[in-house]
């Protein structure tokens, strides 16, 4: 047990000074924090796969960027920014409903997510990317990164 902690301190502090979320290698890291949830909506009856995406979701995320040599971390504004609830369903998967509002502070609120367990699978990930000016974003394809949902 003792060695368990040891080891555990360790790896944290080898790692404090490095992106908790990389948006990419070399420059910005990402902040998130759960306002809200997140929920995962268990007891909802069966409906129509993608039925789910017209519902209202309660959980809300607020997102951070900042420069990966900036101690102090301070929110920037990301023009063309992406965030958004991503499900993996087997070997497909599927955006679904979200709201982003850039908030004072450059602080980014992603509210309204749904996220509801689909057909056995509650494989549910925030995906990050940035759309490219004049070209169209490809939400299965063009994400930088991806972070895990844990319910
Ligand atoms: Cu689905």
């Amino acid at each position: 047990m003792k060695l368990f902690l040891a080891l555990f301190l360790t790896f944290s502090i080898a790692h404090a000074s490095e992106c908790e979320i990389p948006l990419n290698e070399t420059e910005f890291c990402i902040n998130i924090e759960w306002q809200e949830g997140p929920h995962l909506n268990q007891s909802a009856p069966r409906r129509p796969h993608m039925k789910h995406a017209m519902e209202q979701g309660k959980s809300i995320l607020l997102v951070t960027f900042y420069l990966k040599d900036d101690s102090s971390k301070a929110p920037l504004e990301i023009d063309g920014v992406k965030i958004y609830p991503w499900m993996t369903m087997g070997h497909h998967g599927h955006i679904s409903k979200h709201n982003v509002e850039l908030l004072e502070g450059n602080v980014y609120k992603v509210s309204e997510m749904y996220f509801q367990e689909m057909m056995g699978s509650s494989n549910w990930a925030i995906r990050f990317g940035v759309a490219q000016q004049g070209e169209e974003y490809n939400y299965a394809s063009d994400f930088l990164t991806s972070v895990k949902i844990i319910f």
